[in-house]
């Protein structure tokens, strides 16, 4: 019997898709239990073909728990996290809370797996789903060609707000359609009224350059976390980042562009090597057939999708690219598992 899995925050965006995820990946789990808040307790969700009761988290629902995914808000894993770790389990854990902590790791399997076996406190933070959107394809040239400075700007999804940005889009979406708004300062505005749900602005028929909480210097939460949890991961705590995160009408799948500076002078071949055997890459770039990745086709699939690959007009150590990926997916619920595969690997 493999080891038991727990699912904390079952019923959420995330929780959803990585019901789906341990549905489809190698079974490698004896129990797979499904932990909620008390108002979702009793439901049944499927998973692996089966319909399993959702329990209301506590601290008897971690009994006999090996290794516990949380995606939960950010106070309820500072709470509990630690509660399932003193109950034997090991805690991956995809809120923003103990991402930077000194003493826990902040995996992505395919650029540092090796960091997953020290974790002094028994817990292991899951990136944020922009950061996790690029950092595969630019861990991949970073092994090869040292990565010394990155510029970043964000494309996100409107689902990285949860189950509510999605609803705020599809309601705005329906107030729009068929209209000619648009057209006229604030009448898109005017249409939405106050239904802006998570986004300071109306997000159909419009971009806002806005993700997260107010940061020190007018910079955002989200920017903050693209470029500290990335310094984090690639182990260069000095890189220069500089990031605008800026969110869009889609409503699955984050996009970034990259410009990204190296040690020195690279070559558009190289790199499309790198990008066509990284493992989780998908190079899929032929601007003159009409080929580049967009949300529409990779939503729903696991790769990190690369196009647009240039080389800098002004500066041949750097590289321009358009990245995109399913940011419940790779950007959340897959990441989440494989580092638990991680883990569970450890003592098969
Ligand atoms: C967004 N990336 O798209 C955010 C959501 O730190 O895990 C995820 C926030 C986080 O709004």
């Amino acid at each position: 019997v493999g080891p038991t899995l727990a699912v904390v925050g079952a019923t959420g965006a995330v929780g959803t898709v990585m019901l789906q995820i341990l549905s489809h990946r190698a079974d490698i789990w004896g129990e797979i239990r499904l932990i909620a808040s008390p108002r979702s307790a009793g439901r049944k969700l499927a998973v692996r073909g089966r319909q399993v009761e959702v329990v209301a988290l506590s601290e008897e629902a971690f009994d006999g728990v090996d290794i516990a995914l949380f995606d939960v808000p950010d106070e309820v894993a500072a709470h509990w996290a630690p509660i399932a770790v003193s109950k034997g389990a090991v805690v991956v854990d995809n809120s923003g809370t103990f991402r930077m902590h000194p003493e826990v790791p902040l995996v992505v399997p395919e650029v540092n797996p090796h960091a997953v076996r020290v974790r002094p406190r028994g817990i292991i933070a899951n990136p944020n789903c922009t950061t996790l959107s690029m950092i595969v394809a630019l861990g991949a040239l970073h092994a090869e060609f040292g990565l010394r400075g990155l510029v970043a700007s964000s494309y996100q999804a409107v689902s990285g707000a949860g189950r509510a940005g999605v609803e705020t889009l599809r309601q705005q979406i329906a107030l729009v359609a068929g209209t000619s708004l648009g057209t006229n300062p604030g009448d898109v505005r005017r249409a939405v009224g106050d239904n802006t749900g998570p986004f300071p602005e109306p997000v159909a028929l419009n971009v806002v350059p806005w993700a997260g909480s107010l940061r020190e210097d007018g910079w955002s939460s989200e920017e903050m976390k693209v470029r500290d949890e990335s310094r984090k991961i690639l182990g260069l705590p000095r890189l220069p980042v500089a990031v605008t995160c800026v969110r869009v009408p889609v409503v699955t799948a984050h996009s970034l562009t990259l410009h990204a500076r190296f040690e020195s002078e690279v070559t558009v071949a190289k790199a499309r090597e790198i990008l066509a055997t990284a493992p989780g890459v998908v190079l899929y770039d032929d601007p003159g057939a009409g080929e580049f990745p967009t949300p529409a086709d990779v939503v729903g699939t696991d790769p990190t999708w690369v196009g647009r690959v240039r080389r800098a007009l002004d500066d041949p150590t750097a590289l321009e690219l358009f990245v995109c990926g399913d940011n419940l997916r790779k950007g959340a619920a897959l990441n989440t598992a494989q580092i638990a595969e991680l883990v569970a690997a450890e003592s098969a």
